[in-house]
């Protein structure tokens, strides 16, 4: 069976016992155990998979978190108070008056308990309200000095704490992590000279280009509102309806056809800051920057049916697999890369740097690594922390600054807007998750749930009665001064610019750039989308924009919608499109990654009669690569092997279903094979394996599944099908290797053009 953690050992070293949780093995005299399957030899389903990788061993350096320590509350060995702090002797009767009496009014216990409770709830954010972080920190590769006098790139191998949310946008808190969705990717880094929030998303461009129409997006997207369907989906009528008339949107449509919308994990995808920021040197001296964050694990999705199978299998997939990577040590990274240029190199561009539905590809300026951020340790609290949280893209600091992108303008505003209705006033920042690790001082005063006590009676500047304190960072020396870059002043004037007419140039290198497979997903979640669409107009106009991107696109989409291509909508702009070569860094399938089989979940399916060496084989060598696997069966409890031994089962097929596995093995045994062979539900968990392009491994008799399940016997005899493997028990070496390299791509999908 699985292996379970050593006893008494935390599950992260970076985050100490907690009350009810981590205090694994009960200390003497404790009033309150805590049972935990380790400690307490329960089955090993009981554990986690993911526990098997890693050991939890922090890295030298940051404490993540640590300013956190302050608020940290523990009640372990402590007796139930009030708010008060008055100690509750009853915590299950309300004070009657008589036993069978009405509850008495002075019962502030019971009033005060309830009254909180009724108040838990705050407002979900009003986009990316689902959502999961973690802390960690970024490390500099360098001293960034000449291009950015920002403190965390200072110095090689600095360390400044992050803290970081990933989310979905459209769906509510509690909606699903797998649906078709842009994701976003938030880094807050606690700075020496304050706070600096990178809020980026997935994917490098967005769906319009002025914060005049955010709203509008926002509420074609969301539920329709008269009857609040559909619930995490853009596939209605609104979403279709409005983006069609919003030809600007087009280029972002494409990303968010493609697999970059499903991600396996937010550990397998990219980040980015979306708009062109600006770095600024200790000289005043500035250059423009796109923002980049690729995960060292690699870029790697889901297929569309198997995210939909998961939102019912496991609607938390991927905040359990950041958790679950976190928890065993396994700690997901990105290296933050960045695109510099000079304003007079922008100007050369055949599109508009301002323009956020544009990116600037990498073949015109190549992504530079700068540092690497590590996420080591999972909130102590999801209310405290990740759901407080507030990040506002106008918190930058010295060294970085904006420029007038009118997405970002208008972005500058909005998030601290809207933290003041979520988070209830203006003293947000005072919450711990929120609060700067970089000192405050300023003439802010009050305000709901004020915590800072100001002592003294100077509350404005300029002042003597208070020696002129704080006093402005410019004077007295201080060098940390936070400079706005110039700008020469132009008149007032509502409009755009001509570049930012070019609606498709951009959509057509995103699709040129994709591999067949990809482009074959495009199509079909197109397709998906539309037929979701109730009003066919809306599924002409769009049909009209995409015959603007590439004629195999809209021919694809049309056929699958039973359609005619329609004449190509009329463009913005008489001025000739710019031709972009492909940019292969555009596919997902450009970075496999160096996650190899690490933290890859594999079930291993057995039925009784399984030939247990070959299976302890498999087993060990996937835990010695680092990947997670679980012994998957018809039902569980323990099965009886060949040789009479006994191995227990660690999660049954219906509670673990093919989708939540990155690959299976089936293990070797007549009997076993046979078992599995007549059980509808182990048939399909290897069909579905299939379909969705993963590795398969048959041990000896196991290949009978395979054949059972309509795996086309050709493929299984030597044919060349890499991630398609069958193996005798005695020669399992070879493939299982073969097994691992095919993980570490995560999927083949020649299978699926087959
Ligand atoms: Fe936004 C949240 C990313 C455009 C207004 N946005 C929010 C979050 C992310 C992004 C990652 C969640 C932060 C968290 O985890 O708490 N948003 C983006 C990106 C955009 C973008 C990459 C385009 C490049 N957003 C955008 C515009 C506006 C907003 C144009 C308004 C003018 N976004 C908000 C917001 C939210 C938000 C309403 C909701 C909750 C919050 O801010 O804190 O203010």
């Amino acid at each position: 069976g699985g292996q379970q953690l050593a006893a008494g050992m935390p599950f992260n070293a970076n985050k100490e016992g907690e009350h009810g949780e981590a205090a694994r093995e009960p200390q003497p005299g404790r009033t309150c155990p805590v049972p935990h399957a380790a400690a307490t030899g329960s089955t090993a389903s009981e554990v986690n998979a993911s526990s098997k990788v890693g050991n939890g061993t922090p890295p030298p350096g940051v404490c993540p978190a640590g300013h956190l320590d302050r608020v940290r509350a523990d009640g372990t060995e402590q007796p139930l108070t009030t708010n008060q702090g008055v100690p509750v002797a009853d915590n299950q009767n309300s004070l009657k008056v008589g036993l069978r009496g009405p509850t008495a009014m002075e019962d502030f216990i019971l009033r005060e308990k309830l009254t909180h409770f009724d108040h838990e709830r705050i407002p979900e954010r009003v986009v990316h309200a689902r959502g999961s972080a973690a802390h960690g920190y970024f490390e500099s590769y360098q001293d960034l000095g000449n291009l950015t006098r920002a403190t965390p790139f200072a110095a090689a191998g600095k360390r400044t704490p992050v803290f970081v949310r990933f989310s979905t946008v459209a769906g509510e808190r509690g909606s699903a992590d797998t649906v078709r969705d842009v994701r976003g990717f938030a880094v807050k880094f606690y700075t020496d000279e304050g706070n600096w929030d990178l809020v980026g998303n997935n994917m490098p461009v967005f769906f319009i280009q002025d914060a005049m129409k955010f709203p509008d997006l926002v509420h074609a997207v969301k539920p329709e509102p008269h009857h609040a369907m559909p619930q995490a989906s853009s596939a209605h009528d609104t979403f279709w309806d409005f983006v069609s008339l919003m030809p600007e949107s087009t280029h972002m449509l494409m990303w968010q056809m493609s697999d970059r919308a499903i991600p396996r994990s937010y550990r397998t995808m990219q980040g980015f800051g979306v708009h062109t920021f600006r770095l600024v040197n200790a000289q005043g001296e500035s250059v423009f920057c796109k923002f980049h964050w690729n995960p060292v694990g690699g870029t790697h999705s889901l297929v569309w049916d198997e995210a939909a199978r998961i939102v019912g299998a496991d609607p938390d997939f991927h905040r359990r697999d950041l958790w679950e990577a976190i928890e065993a040590g396994a700690y997901p990274e990105w290296e933050l890369g960045l695109q510099v240029f000079t304003e007079e190199q922008a100007a050369g561009f055949p599109f508009d740097v301002l323009d956020p539905t544009k990116i600037v590809p990498e073949e015109l300026v190549p992504v530079r690594a700068v540092g690497k951020m590590t996420l080591n340790r999972n909130p102590d609290n999801f209310f405290a922390e990740t759901e407080q949280v507030a990040f506002c893209t106008a918190h930058i600091v010295p060294g970085i600054d904006f420029t007038n992108d009118p997405l970002l303008q208008g972005r500058i505003h909005s998030y601290l807007d809207t933290q003041i209705s979520r988070l209830g006033g203006p003293n947000f920042h005072e919450i711990p998750v929120n609060a700067p690790l970089a000192p405050v001082h300023n003439n802010q005063r009050d305000g709901v749930h004020r915590q800072a006590v100001h002592r003294g009676r100077v509350s404005y500047e300029p002042n003597s009665l208070g020696g002129g304190c704080p006093f402005q960072a410019g004077m007295a020396g201080f060098t940390t001064t936070f400079h706005q870059h110039p700008q020469p002043p132009e008149d007032k004037v509502r409009g755009k610019p001509e570049l930012f007419a070019d609606h498709y140039s951009q959509a057509h290198l995103f699709w040129i750039s994709q591999t067949p497979a990809e482009q074959a997903h495009i199509v079909n979640a197109f397709r998906f989308e539309l037929t979701r669409v109730q009003t066919p107009a809306v599924r002409v106009r769009l049909l009209s924009m995409l015959a603007n991107v590439d004629p195999i696109l809209v021919e694809g989409v049309a056929q699958g919608l039973g359609m005619e291509v329609p004449q190509p909508m009329p463009l913005a702009t008489d001025a000739p499109p710019p031709h972009y070569p492909p940019s292969p860094a555009l596919s997902l399938l450009a970075r496999p990654g160096a996650l190899g089989a690490r933290t890859r979940k594999v079930a291993i399916l057995a039925g009784h009669g399984v030939d247990a060496p070959s299976l302890k084989a498999v087993y060990a060598s996937l835990l010695a690569a680092g990947a997670a696997p679980r012994v998957v069966a018809p039902q569980l409890g323990q099965l009886v092997a060949t040789d009479g031994s006994r191995i227990d089962v660690e999660i049954s097929i219906d509670a673990g279903p093919s989708v939540l596995y990155d690959g299976v093995i089936v293990a070797d045994g007549a009997a076993s094979a046979a078992m599995l062979s007549g059980d509808a539900d182990a048939r399909e968990f290897v069909r579905l394996q299939y379909r969705h392009c993963k590795p398969m491994l048959a041990v000896g008799a196991g290949k009978e599944l395979l054949t059972a399940a309509g795996v086309p016997p050709a493929l299984l005899d030597g044919a060349p099908d890499p991630a398609l493997l069958n193996a005798a028990a005695g020669a399992l070496d070879g493939a299982l290797a073969a097994f691992q390299q095919a993980l570490s791509t995560h999927r083949d999908f020649r299978r699926e053009m087959d």
